[in-house]
Parts: C-alpha cells; sequence; structure tokens
C-alpha cells in the first residue's frame, strides 16, 4: 500500500510527517558502505550450477502476477501469471485458460495482487500450494507448486478491494477475504452519503484444502469500516482469526483526514469455530449473489467456469461470540500473530508505539465481558484488559510484523524507512536497520508461522531512487535481503522486483524441487482436441467453424499446409506438444493473428483462435528456439474468398486424410 503521508500532509498527521521525512533523509544518507559487512558478497554467492537455499513468492502488486526468487541470491526464477493475462506463455490468451479470469463483471485481464500465502500443515508451510488475493475485483487463486501454475480462482461476492486476504489457517482449512471498501451488501443504487445506514463490511472464510473445490464457507457482516490484513490464531489462538480494520470513523470522504480522528480503531477477533457451528445451527441466512468459481481440469488442462448463485451470511447480532473488537491504535494495518499463538501485534500506521494484545487476556477478558460498547452486535473489548504490552519509540509508520521464532518481531517502519527489531514479552527495541527507502512489508522465511526459518528478511520496498541505474521517471522498485543470524541485522544484497512487492513468503527450496513436474503424460492428455501421434491431425469444418488439429515435435508440426479455409471463418488451431521430455517446449504463431502465441508444454494440447480477414496464404511458425532446425519449424495456411471451391486439405497421414473424408461426408 502507498501510504500518502510522505507527500501531502493532513492536519493532525502534518508533524508525524515532517518528522517522517527528516527520518528518511536521515537514513539515506547513511552510506551503504557503513551498512554492507565485508563477507556479504559471500553470504548471497550462489556459485554458477547450484541452487539457492530458498523459493521466494513475491506477488507483483499492480502487475497482477507473481515472481518467483532464489535467495539469499536474488536471482528471478519465474514469474507466475495470475490475475493478470500474459502474452509470454498465453495465460489468459488461449481458449484454455481464458476461463480462470471470468468474473461476474466479466472477463477481467488484470487485477493488483498483494498477499502470496503458502499452504500450511500444524501452521507451517507445507510447499503444496500458494494462495494470493485480488484487490481490485475480489478473487483468490490457487497455484499448484508442483507446476508453478494457477489452478484455480474463487471471485468473492460481498466484497469491493478483497485486499485482507488470502490468509491462511494452520492446516489450509480457509482461506479469508475480507473487502476493504465498505459497500452496500447487497450492492445496490444508494446516495454515497447514505454511508452510514447502507454500507457494510463481510468477513469470508473460503474452504481451501481441496484443489477445485474453492467455496466460499460463510461470510461474516460487519460494521461499515474499512478492512485492512488477517492472520490466523495458532496454538492456543487456533479457531481465531484477526483482522485490522480502520475508518471507524464511516468517512465517505476525504479518508486522508476524516478516518483518521479516532485515536483506536480495531483489530476483529473472529472465532471462527463458533461461525461454524452458527452455521451448523442454521442461524447463518442464505444471500442470492452470483459469483464464479474457475478451475484446471486436471486431464484436459482446459480451465472451466461455474457460476455460484448463493452464500452462507452470519450477522453477529445472531450469533453471540463470533466477533469481538479490540480497540487498537491508529488506523492499524498490519496484524501478525507471533509463532507462540499468543501475542497479536498491530502495525498503526498513524500509532506512536506498537501495541500487542494477548491471546490469553482477550480469553479472560470476554469471561469478564471488560467491555466498553457494543456496535452492531459486536462487543468492544476494553484497551487494558487486552494489551500485553506496546513498544514504545519504535520509529515511524508502522506496518507489518513478521517473527524469527528465536523471541524476536521485526517490524517494518513506512515513514522513518527501517526495519525495527524488538523483544517479545519485554516489548525493547533491540537493534534497527535503514531500509532503501519506504518499506512497505517484510518477509522472513515462515516468519509468519509457528517455525520460521529465521535465517533471512526481505525488506520490500517502494521506492528506488538512487540505488540502480536510472530507467526514466519509473524504477523498479526494490527488495534487500538482510541477514538476522546474529545480533545485529546486517543488509546483503539489494535486487529489482516485478510490479509491486507488497507482500512476500519463502520456504526451503527442498521442501519443493524434488516434487517438480517435468512433463505432462500425453497417454493421460483428456483435452477433446488432442492430436496423440502425426496421423491423428487433420482438419474438419462445421458451418462458418474450422478446427485443425495438430502437432509439434522437434522440428516440425503435422500437418503444415493446409487449404480450404475461406474468409468469414473462425479457425482454431489445437496444437499438441507430443515431447514427452522435460522443458522442451514449442510455441505457435500464425501471420496477423489477434492474441498472443500459444506456448505448448510437453504433452499438452492448447488452442489459438484466428479469424483471417483476407484471402492469401499466411505462415505458421514455433515461437520457441527447440532445436537446431527450430528455424525450419513452419507451415502454411491459404486462405480463400468466401464461397470459394477450394476443397478443405490438410497434409497428414493418408489414413487420417480418408477418416477426415468419412467425417465430412456424414455431415
Ligand atoms: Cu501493506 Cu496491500 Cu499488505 Cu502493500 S499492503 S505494503
Ligand atoms: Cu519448436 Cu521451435
Amino acid at each position: 500500500m502507498k501510504i500518502p503521508l510522505k507527500r501531502s500532509a493532513g492536519l493532525a498527521i502534518a508533524g508525524i510527517a515532517a518528522v517522517g521525512i527528516i527520518y528518511a533523509c536521515a537514513g539515506q544518507r547513511t552510506a551503504t558502505t557503513n551498512l554492507v559487512t565485508g563477507d556479504a558478497a559471500s553470504k548471497v554467492y550462489v556459485a554458477p550450477g547450484s541452487y539457492d537455499e530458498y523459493y521466494a513468492f513475491m506477488s507483483g502488486g499492480y502487475s497482477g502476477q507473481v515472481s518467483v526468487y532464489g535467495l539469499p541470491s536474488g536471482r528471478l526464477l519465474k514469474l507466475i501469471p495470475v490475475f493478470s493475462q500474459f502474452a509470454e506463455d498465453a495465460y489468459g490468451y488461449d481458449a484454455e485458460s481464458k476461463p480462470l479470469l471470468e468474473t461476474t463483471y466479466g472477463f477481467i485481464p488484470w487485477d493488483d495482487s498483494h498477499h502470496p500465502e503458502l499452504s500450511m500443515t500444524d501452521g507451517v508451510p507445507d510447499g503444496r500450494w500458494l494462495f494470493i488475493n485480488a484487490n481490485n475485483t475480489p478473487r483468490i487463486a490457487r497455484i499448484d507448486l508442483t507446476r508453478f501454475e494457477t489452478d484455480e480462482i474463487i471471485q468473492i461476492p460481498n466484497s469491493a478491494g478483497g485486499h485482507a486476504s488470502p490468509f491462511t489457517t494452520p492446516n489450509t482449512k480457509y482461506v479469508v477475504s475480507a473487502t476493504r471498501f465498505s459497500v452496500p451488501i447487497p450492492n445496490t443504487d444508494v446516495p454515497i452519503d447514505s454511508y452510514k445506514k447502507s454500507f457494510k463490511g463481510t468477513l469470508s472464510f473460503i474452504t481451501a484444502d481441496q484443489p477445485g473445490k474453492m467455496d466460499i464457507a460463510f461470510q461474516i457482516l460487519m460494521p461499515g469500516y474499512n478492512y485492512d490484513l488477517g492472520h490466523a490464531g495458532k496454538g492456543p489462538s487456533d479457531g481465531w482469526f484477526f483482522f485490522t480494520s480502520y475508518n471507524s470513523e464511516q468517512a465517505n470522504t476525504k479518508l486522508e483526514e476524516n478516518a483518521s480522528q479516532n485515536d483506536k480503531d480495531y483489530i476483529a477477533a473472529v472465532n471462527y469455530k463458533r461461525a461454524e457451528e452458527c452455521v451448523a445451527q442454521g442461524q447463518a441466512k442464505p444471500m442470492a449473489v452470483e459469483y464464479f468459481h474457475n478451475y484446471v481440469d486436471p486431464g484436459s488442462r482446459t480451465a472451466k467456469s461455474e457460476k455460484k448463485t448463493s452464500v452462507k451470511v452470519i450477522d453477529p447480532v445472531n450469533c453471540a461470540g463470533v466477533v469481538y473488537y479490540l480497540p487498537t491504535p491508529k488506523s492499524p494495518h498490519g496484524v501478525d500473530v507471533d509463532p507462540t499463538g499468543e501475542y497479536i501485534v498491530a502495525g498503526g500506521k498513524l500509532a506512536t508505539v506498537i501495541p500487542v494484545h494477548s491471546f490469553t487476556k482477550l480469553q479472560k477478558a470476554i469471561a469478564d465481558k471488560a467491555f466498553d460498547k457494543t456496535v452492531d452486535g459486536i462487543p468492544v473489548l476494553k484497551y487494558d484488559a487486552v494489551v500485553a504490552g506496546e513498544v514504545q519509540k519504535p520509529g515511524l509508520g508502522p506496518l507489518h510484523t513478521e517473527f524469527d521464532g528465536k523471541g524476536f518481531a521485526y517490524t517494518s517502519m513506512f515513514i522513518s524507512s527501517e526495519v525495527v527489531k524488538w523483544k517479545l514479552g519485554t516489548w525493547e527495541v533491540v537493534d534497527r536497520i535503514p531500509t532503501y527507502y519506504s518499506i512497505g512489508h517484510l518477509m522472513i522465511p515462515g516468519g509468519d508461522s509457528k517455525r520460521p526459518w529465521g535465517k533471512y528478511l526481505v525488506a520490500m520496498n517502494k521506492i528506488t531512487k538512487d540505488r540502480y541505474l536510472p530507467t526514466g521517471p519509473e524504477m523498479a522498485q526494490s527488495a534487500q535481503l538482510i541477514d538476522i543470524s546474529g545480533d545485529k541485522m546486517k543488509l546483503l544484497l539489494d535486487f529489482p522486483t516485478i510490479g509491486e512487492p507488497h507482500y512476500a513468503q519463502a520456504l526451503p527450496a527442498s521442501l519443493i524441487k524434488d516434487r517438480q513436474v517435468k512433463f505432462h503424460k500425453l497417454a493421460e492428455n483428456t483435452n477433446p482436441w488432442v492430436t496423440k501421434s502425426e496421423a491423428d491431425g487433420g482438419i474438419t469444418r462445421a458451418g462458418k467453424k474450422i478446427d485443425i488439429k495438430m502437432i509439434a515435435i522437434r522440428s516440425h508440426f503435422a500437418p503444415d499446409n493446409i487449404e480450404g479455409v475461406q474468409v468469414g471463418d473462425t479457425v482454431n488451431f489445437h496444437v499438441t506438444n507430443i515431447e514427452q521430455d522435460w522443458d522442451i517446449l514449442h510455441g505457435f504463431a500464425v501471420l496477423g493473428a489477434q492474441t498472443s502465441e500459444l506456448i505448448l508444454q510437453p504433452g499438452e494440447t492448447r488452442t489459438l483462435t484466428w479469424i483471417p480477414k483476407g484471402p492469401g496464404v499466411y505462415p505458421f511458425y514455433c515461437t520457441d528456439f527447440c532445436s537446431a532446425l527450430h528455424q525450419e519449424m513452419q507451415g502454411y495456411i491459404r486462405v480463400s474468398p468466401a464461397g470459394s471451391s477450394v476443397k478443405l486439405m490438410a497434409n497428414v497421414s493418408k489414413k487420417a486424410q480418408a477418416q477426415l473424408a468419412e467425417a465430412q461426408k456424414e455431415k
């Protein structure tokens, strides 16, 4: 997120902003050489041919994608397309993947993705899947980590701004999504200034532990605040979920000022086991609302879309004990739960301290009914009854906290551009290190889990000025690798990122590297247009629709001469890569195609749809340099005027041609 404090200054915060600029400048003046110790280079050097120790999955922000880096080298390994079309591998362009991007708002080729979240078993990342949210048109995607591919996307209804998402519960039973913007629910045409009366928030719990079956388990209706971030409880707090909210003022204009009035906003503590009881007892009301669930069928590798029409909605008024509010200074952003599950840390963007709530005290406060008031059926607990401690003078603009598993917490300070290390329990600051510049999230591998691998910390920064060779007005944003294995944090490496890296997660490479799929078994390909051998290729016409079945193998297509297509036809090239070998890809592009190329993994079938505009002979070719004779991997398709007598022809085997002729006669 970008916080405007550095550039403008709302009345109440002008003072803080001014101090912030001073802090940031002080950081900039500290020479890098003071921070990078002599052995930094050897600590990040991964020799050619050697592997990195960790996979890091970084959100692409407004690129809508996930990028995969090796740590400690900072080498970019892959870009995984998720919410945005990606011409490099035809994601969102070819017929097989397009349905993944269907929503009730139509086909959406872009989004803003913030929070990659690894699946967990018993509160520890297990390397099965990565989830990530779409912020603009609320959705959650599941990426399979045996293929590094997006397999499933579910839309979140009754939501606008899926930001507090998709944080996972300790066994990945649920991922969550809370609406950043409150909206009328159901969303309908009302005056904007009826905000306080008509606008509501929702917290959604989505079942996530079965591939292909993600669904909205239930939604909880909340007061019309902005819901920002979340984290699951663990250990003693397993069964609870914590969400930050701001704009408890319920402003609908000039939030910069109007939503910064209250000294405290809230963390919503949700007892989701209690929510499950209420659903089981029929206290959740079905609400008619449409949303899409899209998933890739593994055999055909083709995405399917299904429209769902109802969700179960819990109103806390009818489900006592499901939500409590913990007052939290001030406009909190991140909420993070320590590895023991006892401490709930908030990052109050405008707060002068880092408040830490205690789960034990929370339970006691509920038992003692230590309430200040009730908002829409939600008891507000007394701050003093739930707070465990406050980190004093941490710096300015605390946003996010992760943990090293050795009793320390690390908080990113956006305004003062630094990482602050402090001790859980005593709340004392023990170390700080400047970042370049304006850090948002920070990440320790496993650092929000029960068992952090606390060796490195990655700072993800918003502004890169003067760190790299300049590239015009816009520069790559920046990650910084920091060694946290000793008492003092040490800066090791800067590396640029793709899009805006909000959050990232990482895990030891050993958890996934040996489980990688190397190719798709051709024998198991159930795509209706698969071509399993050269003899099976061919061409068919149904009205103005032409289907061409084709194989690609080093170093030719079959068929590679096609005739009988007419202007006005829609041509589907169904190309199957019949290679059965790791990393042998082919591509397919045809002159004048109105969409991206195809990229074909070994054993899979993909479809490019082409509408030729005029008569002529059009070449097609392989776009992936696959062999010494890659430049020979080409073909021609002839397009004749509408009504032409040129016969359908594809130069495949005699047997295939005979079968095709039969098929044509029957039509
Ligand atoms: Cu702080 Cu969207 Cu998690 Cu950006 S968010 S920084
Ligand atoms: Cu196939 Cu180049």
